[in-house]
């Protein structure tokens, strides 16, 4: 039996926090870019849609998922921000490279949440393929952009204050 797929942009929006007066930044990185870009905005039109204000909302790009960790850190180590979304792309290649590159990453921005005052959502798509990928970022499984969205305002309104 098939296991039927989550849509990433199913949400109740009765029962998500108002954004309203929330500081968010979204460092997103350059590499597949047609996704990594299609997951920042959906995560800006979420946060918008929910009532952060424009001024509320600030981008930080990287080159590459792994340079996430270091782009979150500083985020993190700023203060300025109530969250942080942390969004990237990696698509399996011939090597083992992929494998490297995702424990990495995951290892980096779990440890954020351990040692730092910011909650750091994780907007990592590893996908086998493009085509996976295009799924997840605004086609038919929805966009994984808007989740990180949403999850960065209930854990902003579970831990504030
Ligand atoms: C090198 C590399 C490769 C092969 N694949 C990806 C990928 O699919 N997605 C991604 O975000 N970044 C990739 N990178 C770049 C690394 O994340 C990183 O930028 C470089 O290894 C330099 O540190």
């Amino acid at each position: 039996m098939a296991t039927e797929l989550h849509n990433l942009s199913d949400y109740d929006p009765t029962k998500v926090p108002s954004g309203q007066g929330r500081r968010i930044a979204i460092v997103y990185s350059e590499w597949n870019s047609e996704i990594t870009y299609a997951l920042r905005d959906g995560a800006v039109n979420t946060l918008l849609v929910n009532g952060v204000e424009k001024e509320g909302i600030e981008l930080f790009s990287v080159p590459g998922s792994f340079e996430l960790i270091y782009g979150a850190s500083r985020l993190v180590k700023s203060d300025k921000y109530d969250a942080i979304i942390a969004i990237g792309c990696v698509i399996r290649g011939d090597t083992p490279h992929f494998d490297y590159i995702c424990e990495g990453v995951t290892a980096g921005l779990s440890s954020l949440n351990v040692t730092g005052d910011t909650p750091v959502i994780f907007g990592l798509i590893t996908t086998n393929n493009l085509e996976q990928a295009q799924e997840r970022s605004g086609g038919r499984l929805g966009n994984k952009g808007d989740e990180c969205a949403v999850t960065a305002l209930h854990m902003i309104a579970q831990f504030s204050e």
